[in-house]
């Protein structure tokens, strides 16, 4: 029997999603992304789930695109079956917040993912970088584009150009990654940060990650209309009367979701 690719685990309203290529580093190719991109959709619609949290092994996040799938394609293959589009970009259209939890290698289409989750906490034995340029390609999975955004032109042009990778300190540092913690503590503190953000309201987190998101996409002024309109909106919720009520009786919410 193959392995599966990847592995799916729950605990309490947050899914896990395990990248499951140890032998080559979760390289990724088109079997994992398939099967991620499935997960991550099953996850997004079932509302039990509140959080997804993606990690790979204590060794490798995952080291970028499988190399030896691609290494005989020609412009027309990648081209007329629109490699990347195809399968890579689901996690964009997830709805729910995404953590990336990183120890190890997240080396090209690794780091794209990760750069592609709304939280990157990651083990001190993490390492980022878009060594595409090693191989004559360049980053395509987002990274261009993705990586200026977080950390600026000149840090992002760095690693792009030169293949410079960055430990996890300095990815901190630059604001790539959100949070770093021991590798030997990185899965507990993964998914103890992840029930505390589950256990906010569900509909609330997702406008949120909506509004975030429009930053990227939009004008300023553009952004804060939009995100007037997504506040005004939270009060046709019951979560945000149960939140308000909580905090005025001096206890704890009990959010049902709606
Ligand atoms: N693909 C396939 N296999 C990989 C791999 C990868 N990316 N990375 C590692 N492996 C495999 C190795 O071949 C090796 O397999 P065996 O030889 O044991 O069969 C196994 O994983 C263990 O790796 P190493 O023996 O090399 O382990 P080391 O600790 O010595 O080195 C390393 C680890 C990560 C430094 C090294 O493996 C390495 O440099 N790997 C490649 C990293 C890399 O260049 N990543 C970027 C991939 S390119 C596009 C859009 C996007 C992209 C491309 C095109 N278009 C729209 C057209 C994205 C491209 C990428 O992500």
């Amino acid at each position: 029997m193959p392995e599966d690719v990847i592995l799916t685990a729950r605990d309490g309203r947050v899914g896990i999603i395990t990248l499951n290529r140890p032998k080559v580093l979760n390289a990724l190719n088109d079997d994992l992304m398939n099967a991620l991109g499935a997960a991550l959709t099953a996850f997004d619609v079932d509302e039990t789930i509140g959080v997804i949290v993606l990690e790979g092994s204590a060794r490798a996040f995952a080291a970028g695109a499988d190399i030896a799938v691609m290494a005989n394609w020609t412009y027309s293959d990648v081209y007329n079956s629109n490699f990347i589009t195809r399968n890579w970009e689901a996690i964009r259209q997830i709805r729910k917040p995404v953590i990336a939890s990183v120890a190890g290698l997240a080396l090209g289409g690794g780091c794209e993912l990760a750069l592609s989750c709304d939280i990157i906490i990651a083990g001190r034995s993490a390492k980022f970088g878009l060594p595409e340029i090693k191989l004559g390609l360049l980053p395509g999975a987002g990274g261009t584009q993705r990586l200026p955004r977080a950390i600026g032109k000149a840090k992002a042009m760095d690693m792009c150009l030169t293949a410079r990778v960055l430990d996890a300190a300095e990815a901190d540092r630059y604001g790539l990654i959100s949070r770093v913690v021991d590798d030997e503590t990185l899965r507990e503190q993964t998914l103890a940060l992840a029930a505390s953000v589950a256990s906010f309201s569900a509909p609330a987190l997702m406008a949120l990650k909506e509004c975030v998101n429009r930053a990227f996409e939009s004008t300023l002024s553009e952004g804060v209309l939009f995100e007037r309109r997504e506040l005004h909106a939270r009060f046709a919720t019951s979560d945000a009367r149960e939140g308000m009520q909580a905090f005025m009786q001096k206890r704890q919410p009990a959010f049902e979701h709606r």
